[in-house]
């Protein structure tokens, strides 16, 4: 059996020829990448159709009368629809492309809920939270009056339904929940929590930036109102994410940006606006990045989420048996209680953790020399830091490319990593 991955179906040898960067060396060593739940490594056909746009059509979209123009127009439209099959959207005016997750969050924050709060109505997040989907919610919080509420979660950080429904009020208007923790990889129950919101008559946000990688996600069979997510962590670019919004409440929503390219007809005093999804999209977009995007969809379509998600199980129970074995290492969240939960939640490939009293950021400059790249730090997620107790943490995260060598070789170098601070 090959130590590359124990499902003998996966083809992970093919995968990691598909990325250029996998046959690059880091500090003279073989790269090891454990860090895509920053960002993730991109496969040359995502490369080709970004270059095939810039060399050969290079033309903006929606306004030439001539042939690149058109292609351009052609290309980025098939994009949104490999987007919008990717989530199971219901139509494309539901697909929004903007800058990332955290631009699709503020459009959700300051579009719909700067326009609907009011004083005293409230808004359920949790602490699992990244930035991005707690401190728009904050703003709009400050600006309307409203009130955020945390929903308890267990010693490890889960969210149960009960705890859930503990917080809710007839004042609930939003919950906002993470679909997988960015520190500790915890999937929350979201079918669960979007029967709640249904019943509270809540719009339900949930932040996919890591779900949306890693697992498969149908927004209909969800339930979800929103979902935002980043094109850099799934194979595609850097500077293009979207925000999939059910269809009646982007209508009534406000767009955050005005200007060119939304707008049906200007007059001296006021303008008159298009509908979905062009009034969310003003101006010139990040063309290449998008239909980059597409690619990416389309490129992890190709494997199958499924087979994706069952990949980085498979790395996440080996890495959680072997770094767990490192003498004086603390692992975080729910990971090593996953199947006690009683089914609350699933593993998404991500482990937290701490070597001894040692700071991230030493240990993490000890694998750099090693070629191991990981990510150390707060992870834009203070308050689940100050959950966890930590100032920050070590994050080994993993992606369709990675293998068991790669999770042997950031033991050896945690190992490895005490010798030098012994
Ligand atoms: N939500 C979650 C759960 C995330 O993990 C991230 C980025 C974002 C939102 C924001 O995404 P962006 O593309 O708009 O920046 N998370 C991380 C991380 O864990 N390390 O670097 C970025």
């Amino acid at each position: 059996m090959s130590r590359r991955t124990v499902s003998r179906t996966y083809p992970i040898d093919r995968i990691r020829t598909e990325f250029p960067i996998l046959g690059t060396t880091m500090r003279g060593k073989p790269l090891a990448y454990l860090d895509s739940g920053a960002t993730s490594l991109k496969p040359q056909v995502v490369v080709d159709a970004e270059l095939h746009y810039l060399t050969r059509i290079s033309a903006n979209i929606h306004r030439g009368v001539y042939q690149l123009s058109e292609e351009a127009t052609v290309r980025f439209d098939e994009a949104r629809d490999s987007v919008r099959q990717f989530i199971n959207a219901g139509d494309e005016g539901e697909v929004i492309f903007t800058k990332n997750a955290t631009e699709s969050s503020n459009i959700i924050a300051f579009g719909w809920g700067r326009k609907f709060l009011k004083t005293g109505d409230e808004i359920i997040t949790t602490e699992l939270e990244h930035h991005a989907n707690l401190v728009p919610w904050q703003q709009v919080a400050a600006a309307t009056g409203a009130k955020l509420l945390f929903v308890p979660l267990d010693p490890v950080g889960r969210v149960s339904p009960d705890a859930v429904e503990s917080v809710v009020t007839e004042r609930t208007r939003v919950m906002a929940v993470t679909g997988m923790s960015n520190v500790t990889g915890y999937m929350p129950p979201l079918r669960d929590i979007a029967a709640i919101a249904r019943r509270a008559g809540a719009v339900f946000v949930v932040d996919g930036a890591q779900l949306v990688s890693h697992h498969p996600v149908d927004v209909q069979s969800l339930g979800c109102d929103f979902l935002t997510f980043s094109a850099h962590k799934m194979c595609g670019p850097t500077g293009v994410g979207a925000l999939y919004g059910r269809r009646d409440l982007l209508e009534a929503m406000d767009p955050l940006l005005y200007g060119g390219d939304m707008i049906v007809r200007v007059g001296k005093e006021s303008a008159t606006f298009k509908g979905v999804p062009d009034k969310f999209e003003s101006g010139t977009p990040n063309i290449s990045g998008v239909i980059g995007f597409g690619a990416a969809v389309r490129y992890l379509q190709g494997i199958g989420m499924e087979a994706i998600a069952g990949h980085e199980q498979e790395l996440l129970a080996h890495a959680v048996r072997r770094v767990g074995e490192v003498p004086g290492v603390a692992i975080y969240g729910p990971v090593t209680e996953q199947g006690v939960a009683g089914g609350v939640s699933e593993p998404g490939g991500i482990l937290s953790f701490n070597l001894g009293d040692l700071h991230p950021h030493d240990v993490g400059a000890v694998l750099d020399g090693e070629g191991v790249a990981v990510r150390t730090g707060f992870h834009c997620a203070q308050p689940m830091m100050q959950f966890l107790g930590v100032p920050g943490t070590v994050r080994a995260s993993f992606y369709l490319y990675n293998t068991f060598e790669e999770i042997d070789r950031l033991v050896d170098a945690l190992n490895k990593t005490l010798e030098v601070f012994s």
